[in-house]
């Protein structure tokens, strides 16, 4: 059974017990299975008056609410594909993905009109943008309010394991950020594999903290939830001690977060005050969890956390067991259905137990390819098959892999990924900026910031500001380098390529 299959059976089966609670300032929304449904049907409705039909691109640039969820299930029911967007892109990377992806539809909250109204030309190569008041689930009701459950419900859930129903972009070390496009097959495996990992019941209640727009917050979290017929209880934003205190009130049982999250939980005031006891599952992802943060976690909470690996390609691969070790520094086992390997870098041999080598995958969970992209997939996979990840790592004798590093540029600040290169490119359009080169440093609050080094041009007067600024305008805010440094000179190698790693080694003091 899909994802989408196993989530109809649900909502007739669960019909009066609450799928989802959004909890604002002012009040909590309640919906049951059975209004999820409803309002899916209703939405998929509303999206094929609209012209929505099988493979179409529905971008979704809206904050963490309720409309995001019914858009983006209806958009899959109907055979179509959502992408979704960090609300945060300024104008100038919002305009490229949607170009990219010529989306018949965009949402976007009203708040953003004024950018996408100013951008040169219009909204770019989308059909219609609609825009909502995401203060309140009442606009969203209303636009669908013509539109009767019934219009769609004899409609089948798409059953071919192979189409495309998710986009998802990534950046890359060279090049413009790709979509991503992941199956109704990729889902099905991906929740299939963790609700077997990690035992998801109906009765669970899980507490989402997480943005909606990334893999972490929507495959993992939400569909973990949505397919176990359990309660989700969704935060706006995340707040650490509003965290807490949900978490304790609501006897949630499930909470996922990046490092970054978790150190802020620890340190919130009497974080130790807090019973946990009732929470049987902390997971941690998209981003090392460093071991004193793993330790202090357990300390803090009485709470071992439960870390796991994963991309936006692939979904989960690898995690630490529920019952058994969860071995600090490592990510655990991979994941039923995951074959995983490590080779040789150059040769791409695959090596024995011990040996640092990149970390190469296989599964149902894989995803397709990048959108329109075909070099660019080809070369994300070796001739037969296995997914180069880009990350290195060795797997211990016993099964537990653990990662040592990337062999790409890569830096992840908060578990957002940010490539030096989609920096630079922006630095590079600031006429007083000669050269650059970003890196990443290690930080003890974002695991890593983005640091730029500059070459101004000779006889101008360039500031820190400026460049903020500049890069503001550009750039999504975890993007933006919280460090700039000044220099004469940059070290190239013979071939003249910056040298990153020198940097890092003369510039980064550990965190
Ligand atoms: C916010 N800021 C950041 C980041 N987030 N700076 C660097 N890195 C970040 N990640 C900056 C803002 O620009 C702002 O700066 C200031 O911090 C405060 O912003 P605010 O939004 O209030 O921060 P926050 O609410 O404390 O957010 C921190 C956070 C958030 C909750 C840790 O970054 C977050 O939700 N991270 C999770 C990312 C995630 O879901 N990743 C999954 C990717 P200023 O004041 O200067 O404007 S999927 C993935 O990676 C794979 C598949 C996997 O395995 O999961």
């Amino acid at each position: 059974m899909t994802f989408l299959q196993r989530l109809r059976t649900n909502c007739s089966k669960y019909t009066a017990k609450t799928a989802l609670e959004f909890v604002r300032d002012d009040g909590v929304t309640a919906v049951t299975y059975q209004q999820l449904e409803d309002t899916t049907l209703r939405t998929m409705g509303y999206l094929r008056a609209k012209g929505v039909r099988e493979g179409d691109r529905v971008a979704l640039q809206l904050p963490k609410c309720l409309p995001f969820v019914y858009l983006h299930l209806a958009t899959m029911r109907l055979g179509a594909i959502s992408l979704p967007l960090n609300p945060g892109y300024p104008a100038h990377e919002l305009s490229y993905f949607l170009q990219d992806a010529e989306a018949r539809l965009l949402f976007a909250d009203t708040e953003i009109r004024p950018t996408l109204t100013a951008l040169p030309g219009g909204v770019p190569a989308v059909d219609e943008t609609v825009f909502l008041d995401t203060h309140s689930d009442e606009w969203f009701h209303a636009l669908i309010a013509g539109h009767n459950p019934a219009e769609c419900a004899g409609l089948a859930v798409p059953q071919d394991l192979t189409a495309t129903c998710l986009m998802i972009y990534t950046s890359g070390t060279t090049g413009r950020p790709k979509g991503a496009e992941l199956t109704h097959g990729n889902l099905t495996a991906n929740i299939t594999a963790l609700h077997q990992a990690w035992q998801w019941q109906a009765d669970d209640v899980l507490l989402h903290i997480l943005p909606l727009f990334h893999v972490h917050g929507l495959l993992v979290a939400l569909h973990g939830a949505l397919n176990a017929g359990a309660m989700t209880i969704l935060l706006p934003r995340f707040d650490p001690e509003k965290a807490l205190q949900t978490l304790c009130a609501r006897k949630c049982t499930i909470l996922m977060g990046v490092p970054a999250i978790h150190r802020r939980l620890i340190n919130t005031p009497d974080a130790s005050a807090y019973d946990l006891s009732h929470v049987r599952l902390i997971t941690s992802g998209s981003d090392r969890l460093p071991d004193d943060l793993f330790r202090k976690f357990t300390t803090t909470f009485g709470h071992v956390l439960l870390e796991r690996y994963g991309m936006s390609e692939t979904g989960m691969l690898i995690s630490n067991p529920l019952h058994g070790e969860r071995r600090v520094g490592s990510v655990g086992r991979p994941l039923p259905g995951v074959a995983v390997r490590i080779v040789q870098p150059e040769t791409e041999e695959p090596l024995p137990d011990g040996h640092i080598g990149e970390v190469q995958v296989r599964g149902d969970n894989i995803f397709k390819g990048y959108w329109r992209q075909p070099e660019k997939t080809a070369a994300a996979f070796t001739p037969d098959g296995w997914f180069r990840t880009g990350d290195v790592g060795l797997r211990e004798p016993d099964g537990y892999f653990t990662l040592k590093g990337r062999s790409r540029d890569l830096i992840i600040s908060g578990g957002y990924n940010v490539y030096p290169s989609e920096v630079e490119l922006v630095l590079a359009e600031h006429p007083a900026v000669q050269a650059s080169a970003v890196i990443g440093c290690p930080d003890s609050d974002w695991g890593e910031i983005v640091v730029a080094i500059i070459i101004p041009h000779p006889q101008t007067h360039l500031t820190r500001e400026a460049i903020t600024t500049h890069c503001r305008a550009y750039l999504v805010n975890y993007k933006v380098p919280r460090r700039i440094i000044f220099v004469e000179d940059l070290p190239r190698n013979s071939l003249g390529k910056i040298q990153r790693a020198k940097l890092q080694h003369e510039l980064c003091s550990q965190p």
